[in-house]
């Protein structure tokens, strides 16, 4: 049996509103707010409880290591550790903050991943995201890659690439731009790769935001991941997306199994992209479902203040499909009626579940952006890294973990702060140990002298 799995991001204590993120309306309008690093994580685990009590099989990601002082070191800070953080600070403390973010939570940007279903070798594949785009979200892909070889070590199973190149031409920003269409999990795919860019077309400029994604970076991971033309699909992002806030396209799309759930302002040409999936789709022998939001009937606007399609769509035991929403699409009016409407309506989704993500959804983040999705084999899941799969008493083991180490309120002006830096590390090594994880943090290796 092939099940889909979900790697949710542990929110790290350095959880914090920096407003660094160009585009993301969430960030920018949160900037400087007082932030609950230890709200943040249980918020987090309570939503993969919820997953594992409706039968799913859930793991987590470890956060990075965060202040990240040795990338301090590489622009030239020396002494101890606790030297070169209060120098960054004092030389501009939104230096710190892009060394301090937490933003690793958002697992849906650590990697995109095609399972073996879909790649010429029959390993399942995994790209880290090099995440170019922001630049405190930059140093994430070096980290991510030797997490997830820790996770998926088995080469004869699993195959984890490093990152692309670290320059625009190759900005990538993983599975939040990939969405997988299939009969059922295990079933081979559709991998539709989205992008906001050509990058080498340098007149392709323009969106008011970033366009995050190139089509180069998207042909190069689905060309390192042995995708057959037959199975791939390239579509570009709308620029109306982008501009309304839409930064990767997860805030307005998301896929499972043959459903495909959108608004129409995620693409400039619906019509032709929902004739190429038929298209495509009836050579991989199943019958897409399309589940489109009327821009009339569900503005934009909403969509993204609500973050109604950045929920997770799964597939329960039963073959049902549940969304997993943020608390906030409840509370929107044109979301919750079209939340409503996906449940009486024709098609596989009967269950919407509402969770209070705020700490995360604040700086523009949802369910399914704290979520990487990975399709695994019996046997595949039985060679991954076992520790980081969760029960309901690891679940609890790790709220114990965060109430004992995580501030209830931290400022970006906390960041400077070297006991912040101690309680991060004393907090990570624990951790670390809790998931038999080895020594996969720098200040672990290299004596972490504060
Ligand atoms: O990259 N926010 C993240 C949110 C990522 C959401 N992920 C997906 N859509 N898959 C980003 O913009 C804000 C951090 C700050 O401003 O402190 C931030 O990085």
């Amino acid at each position: 049996m092939t099940r889909e799995i979900n790697i949710d991001g542990l929110v790290g204590p350095t959880h914090n509103y920096g407003g660094m993120s160009f585009g993301n309306l969430a960030s920018k309008s949160n900037k400087g707010q007082i932030s609950t690093p230890k709200g943040a994580a249980l918020q987090g685990l309570s939503k993969m409880r919820k997953l594992i009590e409706l039968g799913l099989t859930q793991a987590v990601m470890p956060p990075q290591e965060r202040p990240f002082i040795s990338g301090l070191r590489k622009i030239g800070f020396q002494g101890s550790d606790s030297d070169v953080l209060q120098k960054a600070f004092k030389t501009k403390p939104a230096l710190v903050s892009n060394y301090a973010s937490a933003s690793c939570m958002w697992t849906a940007n650590a990697a995109t991943v095609s399972p073996s279903a879909d790649t010429a070798d029959g390993k399942v594949h995994f790209t880290p995201a090099n995440l170019t785009a922001m630049a405190h979200r930059s140093i994430e892909g070096p980290q991510a890659e030797t997490i997830l070889r820790k996770l998926f070590s088995d080469e004869n199973a699993f195959k984890v690439h490093a990152p692309l190149p670290s320059n625009p031409l190759y900005g990538d920003e993983g599975a939040a731009n990939h969405n997988r269409l299939c009969a059922n999990h295990g079933a081979k795919g559709l991998e539709v790769f989205v992008y906001g860019r050509e990058a080498l077309n340098s007149m392709d400029n323009t969106a008011k935001f970033p366009a995050r994604q190139s089509f180069e970076a998207s042909q190069a991971v689905s060309r390192l991941h042995g995708i057959p033309d037959s199975q791939s699909l390239f579509v570009r992002q709308s620029n109306r997306a982008i501009d309304a806030g839409a930064f990767h396209n997860d805030v307005v799309c998301v896929a499972n199994g043959p459903a495909l759930l959108f608004h129409e302002t995620a693409f400039d040409d619906i019509n032709t992209l929902q004739d190429t999936i038929r298209r495509k789709a009836e050579a991989l022998e199943f019958d897409p479902v399309f589940i489109a939001a009327m821009n009339s009937d569900f503005p934009v606007g909403d969509a993204i203040q609500s973050y109604f399609f950045n929920s997770q769509l799964i597939t329960l035991p039963d073959g049902k499909m549940a969304l997993i929403l943020p608390a906030d699409a409840e509370e929107n009016t044109s979301s919750k009626r079209f939340a409503d409407a996906c449940i009486t309506g024709d098609n596989p989704i009967e269950h919407a579940i509402y969770m209070d993500l705020r700490q995360s959804m604040r700086n523009g983040g949802g369910p399914a952006c704290l979520r990487l999705r990975v399709q695994l084999t019996d046997d595949e899941l039985g060679k991954m890294h076992q520790p980081v799969l969760m029960t309901s008493d690891k679940i609890s083991r790790l709220e114990t973990w965060v109430k004992n180490h995580y501030r209830d309120a931290l400022a970006p002006s906390d960041l400077g702060d070297p006991q912040l830096l101690e309680e991060t590390r004393t907090a990570l090594d624990e951790l670390s140990q809790i998931l038999e994880l080895g020594s996969i943090y720098e200040f672990q290796s290299n004596g972490g002298d504060i």
